[in-house]
């Protein structure tokens, strides 16, 4: 029996612990780490399933040259040459680094000392610029340094908990299962702020919907109810912070309750009820992400929020606290090396003292003296042709950067492309010149900050596949190749820990509260054996001090601008978010078969009214268009959007589907103290798409091929993939996607029906189903006879000899419970809570995270069917 191994979730910032105990080379059983402070055992449904991802599906394993397998000498030393060459004809700041928040601690730091210290170039951004680099824009503004001053434990000491464009159900399941049981032991109350009505607020007690983008009016509103009721803390305002000038008369004026609600189109009562609440209770923790950060004005929403906290003095204090939490697994990691363009290392900025001093540390020879481009604008340069070689780790911009038809134009133009990845082909890697294959979670080793500065070890249980190789060995190994040996001579990522406790510490007399000090000197052994620790205490300026150089917080005064002017042309506006079960890209979470079930197609969610104003049906296709391009989506009703506005999911990639690409909508446009590109809010237009037939396509095995047609998306099957398919013309081009293999027909001249199976060896090795006006039957049955030992041509009645009935779409992944079976257990046994939905069918007793959709269900069901039923 192998032993479990300590590790941290590859997904949120929630930063799980688990328990991992291997049972074949490239199979584990996956638990929660009962030990860890994050989720003491518990995990939601992503960190439940990485077992069906870590197989070697779709993985890269050889350094590639082109499409030419290379050796990892040739591929190093070329990429090292690029660089060196690109640099000396075109000086530093024409080569750039894209990094992650996804890579760990060691990677990050011996990338950003690569090109910080000796390429001599700001020019590394990473993808939490798109994350979180509004909050910490704000911090910086509010506190004189990027603290979060908050952690899990003040959610358990709250007596309100208010969500600001965060749907936490969704994206961070382990805490608001953290939240739901604050709420049941201490009747904690829980206020949501979201234009969309999410599963986040079906455990909570108000929700607001908000106008997209009127959070600095709500904030400010929300200042002055605390400021006229008095609720602000006058002795903390005049001991421990700076106002700028005129900001109590700019709170003061326009901000009454009718103004606020009106701008932020809420009923005044409802308005009103949050501020009582949020005046009445001290103990107060707003918690915010991407509804806030991803704005064009997302520090100034970050500071309005902050504000409240700091003026009431709700703050450094038991269940009081502004908490932006983060979203990947490494997102604060980042922040700590400096891998920002903005920022330099270790919590300093480019003051010259800073970089002076950091030169010293690092024996750099060519310090960056300067802030880099920040990635929307990188991109723009490389389209101007100022960058000249680009190297991308651990980050999919194709897909995830704003406006991404230009990012791919960027990416095919750049002279030189370099992609580290774990996964061979992505939409931004069949644009490299090199791709290097990279180690994935459950072979990396080293460590990871979560939302609440807790770091905790990343540990490998499993040996590299192929010639993978971890990013931190990847990126020295450039670096001694461009000459500087000694620089990065790690053996081990413990040696590169060390380093960067030893800088944080370095010349720190206390102005820079992160500290890991005693990290500097730890040997290999304990490194291995670390157990998670939270830097910078559990209560950060508790004594009212913070890190700006007179020790006073400070005030920002902030005005709402009017984000969303409908204009004629764009009459809806777009917003844009995540899915439960996926992560990002779904580079990872798209090999599970199970997580594939929550949501099988990308939708564009859409009020009923304005559906139909526009004759658009649900279950329709329909084109969404902005000014920079657009994409097909499957329509979803939805009365939790708001009337005038869509959203859909950031998930799906040309690897995947033929439309659903939400990245190249929205606008460019970014924060101007931040950067962070306006991802919630653009303006946008939707209109239907008629196609002659639809039908769907199952294949056994692994499925390379591209579907020709105009609607085609992909999700993993046990045994195979489904595809969802529409078009126009002759529908029979779609059968050279199916296997060879003995061939079974089924025609339906008066439907427009065909019903093509493909039985190998007895097995059925594919089908294709399509049809112009009929109906086609639930792909369940089918897929499951993919693994059957034998089939006949009775497989194309799609339905077994003693059928079940149609389970409806998948609710609990983890015991593969449909709607529709949920439906008629509340119904059949008057189930009247969650729990007891539980107990019936199971449904919701393993990871939880489709208990607030349970709660939605039943919410739907009215009482009195229930007693219809008794
Ligand atoms: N399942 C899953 N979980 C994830 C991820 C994933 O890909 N999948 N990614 C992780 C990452 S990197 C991140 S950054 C986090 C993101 O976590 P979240 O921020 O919770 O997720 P989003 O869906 O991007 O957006 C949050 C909400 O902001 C709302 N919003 C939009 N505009 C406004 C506005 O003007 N005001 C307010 N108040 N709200 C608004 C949206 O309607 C949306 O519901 O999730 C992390 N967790
Ligand atoms: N419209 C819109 N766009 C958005 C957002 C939004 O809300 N709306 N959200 C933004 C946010 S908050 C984020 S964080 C980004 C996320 O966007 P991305 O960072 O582009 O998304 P991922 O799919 O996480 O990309 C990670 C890549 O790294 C690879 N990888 C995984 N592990 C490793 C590793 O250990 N090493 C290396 N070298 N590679 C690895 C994966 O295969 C994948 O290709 O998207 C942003 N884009
Ligand atoms: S909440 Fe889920 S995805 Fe996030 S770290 Fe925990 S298990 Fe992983
Ligand atoms: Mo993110």
């Amino acid at each position: 029996m192998t032993e479990a191994i300590r590790t941290t979730c590859a997904y949120c910032g929630v930063g799980c612990g688990i328990s991992a105990t291997p049972t074949g080379p490239r199979s584990v059983t996956i638990k929660g780490d009962e030990q860890h402070p994050a989720n003491g055992g518990r995990l939601c449904s992503k960190g439940t399933h990485l077992g069906e991802t870590v197989g070697l599906t779709g993985r890269l394993l050889h350094p590639m040259i082109g499409n030419r397998r290379a050796s990892w000498d040739k591929s190093l030393d070329l990429v090292a040459k690029k660089f060196r060459d690109t640099v000396d004809r075109f000086g530093p700041d024409s080569v750039a680094f894209y990094v992650s928040g996804q890579l760990l601690t060691e990677d990050y730091y011996v990338a950003n000392k690569l090109m910080k210290g000796f390429i001599g170039t700001a020019n590394i951004d990473t993808n939490s610029r798109l994350c979180m680099s509004s909050a910490v824009a704000g911090h910086n503004r509010a506190f004189g340094e990027d603290i979060v001053p908050a952690s899990y434990d003040d959610l358990d000491e709250a007596d309100l908990i208010v969500l600001v464009g965060s749907n936490t159900a969704w994206c961070h399941p382990i805490v608001y299962q953290r939240i739901q049981a604050a709420r049941a032991e201490r009747g904690t109350k829980l206020v949501v702020i979201d234009p969309r009505r999410t599963e986040t607020c079906e455990g909570a007690d108000l929700h607001l919907a908000v106008k997209p983008g009127t959070d600095v009016a709500l904030m400010n509103g929300l200042l002055a109810w605390c400021d006229q009721e008095g609720v602000t803390d006058p002795a903390f305002i005049a001991d421990h912070l700076n106002a700028p000038e005129g900001f109590w008369e700019h709170i003061r004026t326009g901000h009454d309750l009718w103004t606020t609600a009106k701008t932020c189109d809420i009923a005044p009562a409802l308005l009103e009820q949050f501020y009582k609440l949020f005046a009445a209770t001290a103990r107060t923790v707003t918690l915010f992400s991407q509804g806030i950060n991803q704005s064009i004005r997302g520090t100034d929403q970050v500071n309005t929020i902050i504000n409240v906290h700091l003026a009431t003095g709700r703050i450094g204090k038991p269940g009081a606290a502004p908490f932006s939490i983060t979203g990947q697994p490494n997102a604060m990691g980042g922040r700590e090396v400096g891998g920002l363009a903005s920022t330099l290392a270790a919590h300093m900025d480019f003051a010259p003292e800073n970089v002076e001093r950091v030169g010293r540390f690092w024996a750099a020879p060519t310090m960056a003296t300067k802030p880099g481009l920040k990635a929307v604008d990188l991109f723009r340069a490389i389209n101007e042709g100022r960058i000249k070689a680009l190297w991308v780790m651990a980050t999919n911009p194709a897909v995830s950067l704003p406006d991404a038809n230009r990012v791919r134009e960027a990416l095919e133009a750049v002279p030189f492309l370099v992609v580290s990845d774990i996964i061979a082909d992505t939409d931004t890697s069949v644009h490299a010149d090199v791709r290097l294959p990279a180690a994935g979670w459950g072979e990396k080793d080293g460590t990871v900050t979560n939302s609440d500065r807790t770091i905790s070890r990343q540990r490998p249980f499993m040996a590299l596949p192929g010639e993978a190789k971890p990013d931190w060995w990847i990126i020295k190994e450039v670096g001694r190749r461009m000459g500087w040996r000694n620089a990065f001579a790690y053996d081990r990522p413990a040696d590169i820990w060390r380093e960067h406790a030893r800088l944080t510490a370095y010349q720190n007399d206390g102005a820079r509260l992160l500290n890991l000090r005693a990290q500097a000197t730890i040997g290999n052994d304990a490194y291995e054996a670390m157990e998670p620790f939270r830097w910078g205490g559990d209560k950060p300026f508790a004594d009212g001090r913070f890190s700006t150089p007179d020790g006073k917080a400070r005030l920002v005064l902030t005005k709402q601008m009017d984000l969303q002017e409908p204009l004629q042309q764009w009459p809806m506006t777009l917003n844009t978010g995540r899915y439960r079960d996926q992560w990002h890209t779904m580079t990872r979470t798209g090999l599970s078969a199970k997580l594939a079930r929550h949501r099988e197609e990308p939708l564009v969610e859409i009020h009923a009214e304005d559906a139909q104003e526009l004759g658009i049906a649900d279950g329709d296709l329909a084109q969404v268009s902005t000014a920079q391009g657009n994409s097909i989506f499957r329509v979803g009703l939805s009365d939790g959007q708001r009337r005038g506005e869509i959203f859909t999911p950031i998930h799906w990639t040309d690897q995947i589907s033929t439309g659903g690409r939400t990245g190249l909508l929205p606008r460019p446009l970014v924060d101007p103290h931040s950067g962070q590109p306006g991802f919630k809010l653009t303006p946008a237009r939707i209109e239907k798409v008629a196609t002659e037939w639809k039908g769907f396509l199952i294949l056994r095995g692994e499925q390379p091929a591209r579907v020709p047609c105009l609607w085609a998306t992909k999700v993993t099957v046990p045994g195979g993939a489904l595809y969802e398919v529409a078009g126009n013309g002759d529908p029979a081009r779609l059968e050279a996607c199916l296997p060879k293999g003995d061939r079974v027909e089924a025609v339906d001249v008066s439907r427009g029906t065909r019903r093509v199976a493909i039985i190998k060896d007895g097995k059925l090795a594919g089908v294709l189903f399509v049809t112009r006006t009929g109906l086609l039957p639930s792909r369940d049955w089918l897929i499951g006879q993919l693994e059957a030992e034998e089939v006949g041509a009775s497989v194309l009645a799609a339905r077994g000899p003693s059928s079940q009935p149609d389970k409806g779409p998948t609710i609990c992944v983890c015991f593969d419970i449909g709607l529709n079976q949920i439906v008629a257990a509340i119904r059949d046994q008057s189930l009247v809570d969650v729990p007891a939905i539980g107990k019936a069918i199971g449904a919701g007793t393993n990871c939880g995270s489709c208990r607030p959709a349970l709660a939605n269900i039943l919410a739907q069901i009215p009482q009195e069917t229930l007693h219809a039923a008794e």
